[in-house]
């Protein structure tokens, strides 16, 4: 029986939102356990993993240490609270930092096999943005084939994961006086292999004490993500399945079709999920699914495999990390296809509850119980008419008494690419510029990451989101922080109504909501390259701009690794979860206050999103009284 089952907490405690609170009722009827149940279980949590200071990385520990007692306490090996929350901080960037630039390596691949002819399905779409990231790489497209200049490209890309230069090509896209500021702290980013493996040789036992040192290989690392591994994911992914352009679309559990085939796409890469919707159109498997007694195949979105289709076709999405059990027990999910990350290992036991098979195709994401339809390149077409053909043959299996879809989805626009952005404006900045600069608009927010049953879900994204539009500041949103706003209507051209004065007269003159959707984790890339064109026009570094960034509901190391990108560019961060760092005072201090000595940025703690909005605010006013505005 589950917590919520036993009235320990109520479902409105749990989640914000209306259809999310009616399906995670349903859980309790059926009495299906979901991650808050879980998370309660957990209660109360260990002390020292929670400060930080557990050190379990060698076999002389695991080792625990007191770190508030008179006389600091020290592991086995001599290692005291300041360097056992270092290591552990530069672990779990790293890990975020491996996950993203991983996806982007997957993506990379396929676009060279589609350039040497041997995937299936694909082709490049985007040229325009294949030229312009071939000429940053020095390769040449006039007179020469698409074929030519896509592999080209995509060898580049490959070799800059391990590349023997000591920069990568993506961060020349910084300002000049960003890439000056690392220069100085000695972080300017290499490969990601490189910064990665390097992380694992530094957190080794015995490789430097001195925390401060590794906070910076932790920026490194986490800059080699976001103008490396993230950044070459959104181009890869831009080149093969176009840059995306506003549409409307619908989000929450609402998109699910009582009379049609449900199929949800789950996970990050893009790659196969494309494939499915190429597929979901063929002739045959329409007939097919219309024989088995369905009106037709519906697709939809979950996490950032949902914002990537959502982003590019308008696919609807049905929600976010904590919903991917929500939307098996509305009974109505006929497949969900998983690919690689925020997937509960534990998904296939909800699943196993109803008629739904979940098909597993990442060879790195095996799933006991899951059907393994493994995607390549070479067969991707024909793996996802395999996936079409199982949910329609499975759709006759679903009991009509346990089906219950939620009423109403919400309109949403997404698909604002950082190109998007521009265009919306005139094809400029200039009038965000002008606006900022005059006052009417404060500065920018990035509200980026996850979900985290810590907090009532959605409620961190959606608060802040509507403080700062309130004080005009504009909102721009990846993740799951997108799916929350777009669940709570912020994402359309009318709720420019809920902002301040100066942005709802830039929205309403620019047509775009106050809160813009701008992609996947890994399109966060997309806002640095925002940063990086508004930087440059006022002739300026990063760290000088009225900018923000927040996670007000992280989980994911991969969100770690985003606020600490973030932060090394020069763009204040505010995290709503805690870091696991309050056993160390000199990492606590480092992080909070003296890395603005560095970069002009640092990172804050702040669960409450009003306060996180004034936090911000303050941080948004001292920017501008420095740029003399
Ligand atoms: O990469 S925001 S829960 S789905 S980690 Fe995961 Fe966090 Fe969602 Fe997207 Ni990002």
């Amino acid at each position: 029986m589950s917590d919520l089952q036993r009235g320990r907490e109520t479902s409105g405690q749990r989640v914000l939102d209306g259809t999310d609170r009616d399906i995670l009722e349903k859980a309790g009827d059926d009495a299906i356990e979901t991650v808050w149940d879980r998370f309660t279980d957990q209660q109360p949590r260990c002390g020292f993993g929670h400060l930080g200071v557990c050190c379990n990385r060698c076999a002389m520990g695991p080792c625990r240490i007191e770190p508030f007692g008179k006389e600091p306490t020290r592991g086995v090996c001599g290692a005291d609270a300041d360097l056992i929350v270092a290591r552990n901080l530069l672990n779990d960037i790293s890990t975020g930092a491996a996950a993203h630039s991983d996806h982007g390596r997957e993506v990379l691949e396929v676009l060279l096999s589609t350039a040497e002819g041997t995937s299936q399905g694909y082709r490049v779409i985007d040229m325009e943005k294949l030229q312009a990231v071939a000429a940053e790489y020095g390769i040449r497209s006039e007179g020469r084939r698409t074929a030519e200049v896509a592999a080209d490209l995509a060898r580049a890309m490959l070799e800059e994961y391990g590349t023997l230069k000591n920069r990568i090509q993506m961060a020349e896209r910084a300002p000049q006086k960003t890439k000056e500021a690392w220069t100085k702290a000695g972080i300017v980013p290499r490969g990601v292999d490189r910064e990665v493996v390097e992380a694992m040789h530094r957190v080794h036992m015995g490789v430097g004490a001195d925390p401060a040192d590794l906070i910076l290989h932790a920026m490194r690392t986490a800059l080699s993500d976001g103008w490396g591994g993230s950044m070459m994911a959104t181009e890869a992914s831009d080149i093969l399945f176009g840059t995306p352009v506003p549409c409307t679309a619908r989000v929450n559990l609402g998109t699910l079709k009582k009379d049609r085939v449900n199929i949800v796409l789950h996970g990050h890469n893009p790659v196969l999920s494309e494939m499915i919707v190429r597929a979901a159109e063929e002739p045959a498997l329409l007939k097919r699914a219309r024989e088995k007694g369905a009106k037709g195949i519906n697709l939809v979105g979950m996490c950032c495999t949902g914002n990537e289709l959502l982003m590019r076709h308008g696919i609807p999405i049905a929600g976010s990390i904590l919903d991917q059990e929500l939307a098996i027990v509305t009974g109505a999910v006929d497949v969900m296809v998983i690919g690689s990350q925020c997937i509960f290992p534990s998904i296939t036991h909800t699943a196993a509850c109803y008629h739904t098979k979940v098909v597993t195709t990442s060879e790195k994401s095996r799933v006991p119980g899951a059907v393994p339809l493994v995607f390549r390149p070479d067969t991707a077409l024909d793996t996802a008419e395999a996936v079409i053909a199982l949910a329609i043959e499975n759709f006759p299996g679903r009991n009509p008494d346990r089906v219950r879809i939620p009423a109403k989805p919400v309109r949403m626009t997404a698909g604002f690419s950082e190109e998007a952005v521009r265009e919306a404006f005139g094809g400029s900045y200039r009038p965000l510029i002008d606006a900022i600069v005059a006052g009417g608009v404060r500065g920018i927010v990035g509200i980026v990451g996850c979900n985290n049953p810590a907090v009532r879900q959605d409620y961190g994204h959606v608060m802040l989101a509507k403080e700062l539009i309130r004080r005009d500041v504009l909102v721009v949103e990846t993740g799951c922080a997108a799916v929350a706003c777009g669940k709570a209507g912020l994402m359309v051209p009318e709720a420019a109504d809920l902002a301040g004065e100066g942005l709802k007269a830039l929205c309403t003159a620019a047509r775009v909501p106050p809160v813009l959707h701008m992609g996947s984790c890994v399109d966060c890339s997309r806002v640095l390259v925002m940063a990086a064109h508004l930087a440059d026009e006022l002739g300026t570094g990063i760290g000088d701009l009225p900018l923000g960034g927040a996670a007000p509901e992280w989980y994911s190391q991969k969100a770690l690794s985003i606020a600490t990108y973030f932060v090394a560019s020069g763009i204040t961060t505010v995290l709503g979860i805690p870091p696991r760092v309050y056993g160390s005072r000199k990492v606590l201090d480092l992080l909070t206050s003296r890395l603005r000595e560095v970069v002009n940025a640092s990172l804050a703690v702040e669960p409450d999103p009003v306060k996180a909005a004034d936090f911000l605010e303050e941080e948004i006013e001292r920017k501008r009284r420095a740029l003399g505005i």
